[in-house]
């Protein structure tokens, strides 16, 4: 019985180290940047790259911005009619396993809603992303074109059917 006993100590101290030193792979969320909205416009759009490099298929559930009474994530599509429309990803936005996800223009992207504050060129704030399986992850945005486009297909004036307070 002691022998049993100490066997079961002896593997959980050579256990514990091995986990401490080889930290499991991580989300991480890298160049996230939001559109500089025009002056007044209610809503803005952010954009980043989201690597997965763990074993799991992970899934984006939620988004919240400090500077937005409501956050979104979207898809840009083109319709039948040839139109950019906008769809709500209300799925959520699959990340997975060993791949990287790019949230881009005209393509997928996080909505703020009903901007609390004008975005300058420049400006930073937090977004909070929700995976389904890494949970929490704050990012930080910086405001910025990263190329200009003038009258792109992309345009979020057209999000009519959302209703900003
Ligand atoms: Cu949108």
């Amino acid at each position: 019985m002691r022998r049993i006993i100490l066997a079961t100590l002896l593997s959980l101290c050579t256990l514990a180290p091995a986990r401490a030193e080889d930290p499991a792979p991580a989300l991480q969320v890298t160049g996230a940047y939001a559109s500089v909205p025009r002056p007044n416009a209610p809503s803005g759009a952010v954009y980043m790259t989201i690597e997965n490099p763990t074993a799991t298929d992970d899934r984006l559930l939620s988004v919240s911005a400090s500077v937005a009474a409501k956050a979104m994530l979207h898809t840009s599509s083109l319709s039948a009619d040839g139109m950019m429309q906008m769809l709500d990803l209300s799925e959520g936005l699959p990340i997975p396993a060993k791949g990287t996800t790019t949230l881009a223009r005209g393509a997928d992207h996080v909505m703020l809603m009903g901007l609390s504050r004008p975005l300058a060129d420049g400006d930073r704030f937090t977004l909070d992303l929700t995976f389904e399986t890494a949970g929490k992850v704050v990012v930080i945005v910086t405001v910025g074109e990263a190329a200009p486009v003038a009258d792109a297909p992309m345009d979020h004036s057209g999000h009519g059917t959302h209703s900003t307070p």
